[in-house]
C-alpha cells in the first residue's frame, strides 16, 4: 500500500504543526503534497532535506493521495470533501464541518480508535477543548461511569489562530507602554483580560464552543445520556488551554483511585503536589508538549456518597488539541 499524504492548509498554525509532527514522529510517507490558497501557491517550503512547492488547493489536488490532513477552515473542508473521497483518499478534518455527521467518525485515538475503520472517506478531528478534556476523563469513565460533567475552559489565543497570538503579544506591549490595544484578530482586549468565547450564542444561551464540548463528548463516548454543561472563556495565554473539570460518577470515586488510573493512562501526566502547591500550568508545563497534564485531583464534597471529583487539566491546543490528534489518527489507520 502506498502512503501518499496531502496537507491542506499547510501554511497555517496547525498545518505547520503537521509538518513538525510528521518529522518528529518519523511518520512514513511515499509522497507529500503541500496545499494552500492561491496566495501561497508557488512558495517553497524546505522540509526533511527536500524543497517542496506549495500547490493551490483545488478539486484536482487529490489524485493518488491516500490521506489528506485538512486544517484550512470548515468552508474549505466542505468544498473539497467530495473531491477527496472520490479520489479514493481519506480526509482527516480538523474543522467542525463533519464532526456531527453520522457518517464521519469523531476520534480521539486514546478513547475510540475502533471508530476509525467505520469511516466512509471522512474522519473528523474533535474540537481542541473536547480532546483536552476527554483524554483524562475517558480512562476514569471506563471504570466508573461519569453521569455528569461540569467544565470551565480557559482557552489560549492560539485557538483563534496565528493572528490572534500575534495580537495578544502586541496588545500586551501596547498596554504596558500606555497605548490603546488593537482588537482585530480578537474580538476584545485579551491582554490582562478574559472574555467569554465569542462563538455564536444559541437559543439555550450557550455558545457554539460550549455546545461542541457537549455534543462531541456524547458522540465520542457513544453516550447520549451523559449530562454535560460547559463555560468557555478566552484567556491571555499563547497556545495551551486549561480546563476545570467536575465529575459526578455512578459509584464512589476517591482521589487516590483517580491518581492511580491517570498515572497509568496514555497521553496523561499527573502533576499534583499539594505540599508544594504545584499543579499544571499551561505556559510552563503544556505549551508545545504532547501530553495532557492533570492536577488538583480532589473530592467534590458537595456531591453525596463520595461520587464527585474535581480535576484541573492543561493541554497544548495546537498539538494534542489539533495536529497531534489528527496525525495519531493517521498513524492508527491501516493504509
Ligand atoms: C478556540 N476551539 O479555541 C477553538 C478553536 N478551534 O477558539
Amino acid at each position: 500500500m502506498s502512503r501518499n499524504i496531502a496537507i491542506a492548509g499547510v501554511t497555517g498554525v496547525v498545518g505547520q504543526e503537521f509538518l513538525r509532527l510528521i518529522e518528529e514522529r518519523n511518520f512514513k510517507f511515499d509522497s507529500l503534497k503541500m496545499l494552500a490558497s492561491s496566495r501561497s501557491a508557488g512558495k517553497k517550503i524546505a522540509f526533511m532535506g527536500e524543497e517542496y512547492t506549495i500547490e493551490e488547493l483545488t478539486e484536482n489536488s487529490f489524485k493518488g493521495v491516500d490521506v489528506a490532513l485538512f486544517s484550512a477552515g470548515g468552508s474549505q473542508s466542505k468544498k473539497f470533501a467530495d473531491a477527496v473521497v472520490q479520489s479514493g483518499a481519506v480526509m482527516i478534518d480538523n474543522s467542525s464541518a463533519f464532526r456531527m455527521d453520522p457518517a464521519a467518525p469523531l476520534v480521539v485515538p486514546e478513547v475510540n480508535p475502533e471508530a476509525i475503520k467505520a469511516n466512509k472517506g471522512i474522519i473528523a478531528n474533535p474540537n481542541c477543548s473536547t480532546i483536552i478534556a476527554l483524554v483524562p476523563v475517558w480512562p476514569l469513565h471506563k471504570q466508573n461511569s461519569v453521569k455528569r460533567m461540569v467544565i470551565s475552559t480557559y482557552q489560549a489565543a492560539s485557538g483563534a489562530g496565528i493572528a490572534a497570538m500575534n495580537e495578544l503579544k502586541k496588545q500586551s506591549a501596547d498596554i504596558l507602554e500606555g497605548r490603546e490595544p488593537v482588537c482585530e484578530a480578537l474580538p476584545y482586549q485579551a491582554a490582562f483580560n478574559v472574555f467569554c468565547h465569542d462563538s455564536k450564542i444559541g437559543e439555550n444561551g450557550y455558545n457554539e464552543e460550549e455546545m461542541k464540548m457537549v455534543n462531541e463528548t456524547r458522540k465520542i463516548f457513544d453516550d447520549s445520556q451523559i449530562a454535560i454543561t460547559c463555560t468557555c472563556v478566552r484567556v491571555p495565554v499563547m497556545r495551551a488551554h486549561s480546563e476545570s473539570i467536575n465529575l459526578e460518577f455512578e459509584k464512589p470515586a476517591d482521589p487516590a483511585w483517580v491518581r492511580e488510573v491517570l498515572e497509568d493512562s496514555p497521553g496523561v501526566i499527573v502533576i499534583d503536589d499539594r505540599d508544594k502547591n504545584r499543579f499544571p500550568m499551561p505556559a510552563i508545563d503544556a505549551d508545545g508538549k504532547d501530553d495532557i497534564y492533570v492536577g488538583r485531583i480532589r473530592q467534590d464534597e458537595s456531591i453525596p456518597d463520595g461520587r464527585g471529583i474535581n480535576l484541573w487539566v492543561c493541554g497544548d491546543q495546537i498539538r494534542k488539541g489539533a495536529a497531534l490528534n489528527a496525525v495519531q489518527i493517521a498513524e492508527a489507520m491501516d493504509f
